[in-house]
């Protein structure tokens, strides 16, 4: 269990990793955000060009700094950089913590992906890492070849250090309170917001519903 002196559990949103309709997914974002707490965006797209990550990004930036949202930009520490988004989120297959690091220098946030590995995630804490991510904890569609990753993770992480971790992975309205019991600072969404049956503002409210204790 979490001890009652962390922060309460909040929302990390995440992209879908196509987005055809930007106009309509900014408009969407917008009333999501507008629905409750979100602690921060992660631009997650896949297999687009530079420019399709920049235009985008250009795009949404600023529906996140009207709501006093974080902008994070996923794989590419170069583009968050260059775009001043205010972190970036790597895995093992795009770069070097440190070198993530030198690029959005030391007041930008970087995060990790650590799937079920405590070990790997307390080295990057070491190294410097502003959060660690765990998973993926329950099956999903929207990344293929996941690692599954324990609650129980969490719990020990938690338990036992003070760096903020995430938890990612197949995560729904109707899953993630045992998650936020656990000790995760974050819960890490996709489809579970965009494809709630409700509507995205919907599923912001109600994940913030389950945080409260609702
Ligand atoms: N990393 C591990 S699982 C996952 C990522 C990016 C997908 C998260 O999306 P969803 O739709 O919330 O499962
Ligand atoms: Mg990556």
């Amino acid at each position: 269990m979490a001890d009652d002196d962390r922060e309460p559990c909040r929302l990390y949103l995440i992209t879908p990793d196509k987005l055809p309709d930007l106009d309509g997914f900014a408009t969407a974002l917008d009333a999501a955000l507008s629905a409750g707490d979100v602690a921060c965006v992660q631009l997650r797209l896949k297999g687009v060009s530079d420019d399709e990550i920049t235009q985008t990004a250009r795009k949404l930036m600023p529906v996140c700094d009207r709501h006093d949202v974080a902008f994070i930009l996923n794989d590419r520490p170069d583009l968050a950089a260059a775009l001043d988004c205010d972190g970036v989120h790597i895995g093992p297959d795009d770069m070097s913590y440190d070198a993530a690091r030198k690029l959005v220098g030391p007041d930008k946030t970087v995060g990790v992906t650590c799937k079920n590995s405590r070990h790997v995630a307390m080295d990057f804490a070491e190294a410097g890492a502003d959060y660690v991510a765990f998973g993926a904890f329950f099956p999903t569609t929207t990344k293929a070849d996941t690692t599954q990753a324990d609650i129980e993770d969490i719990a020990i992480w938690a338990e036992t250090t003070n760096v903020p971790c995430v938890a990612i992975g197949g995560i729904t309205v109707e899953n993630c309170r045992e998650l936020a019991d656990a000790g995760a600072d974050f819960i890490a969404v996709s489809s579970g917001v965009w494809n709630y049956k409700d509507g995205p503002a919907a599923a912001v409210k109600a994940f913030n519903a389950v945080f409260a204790g609702a």
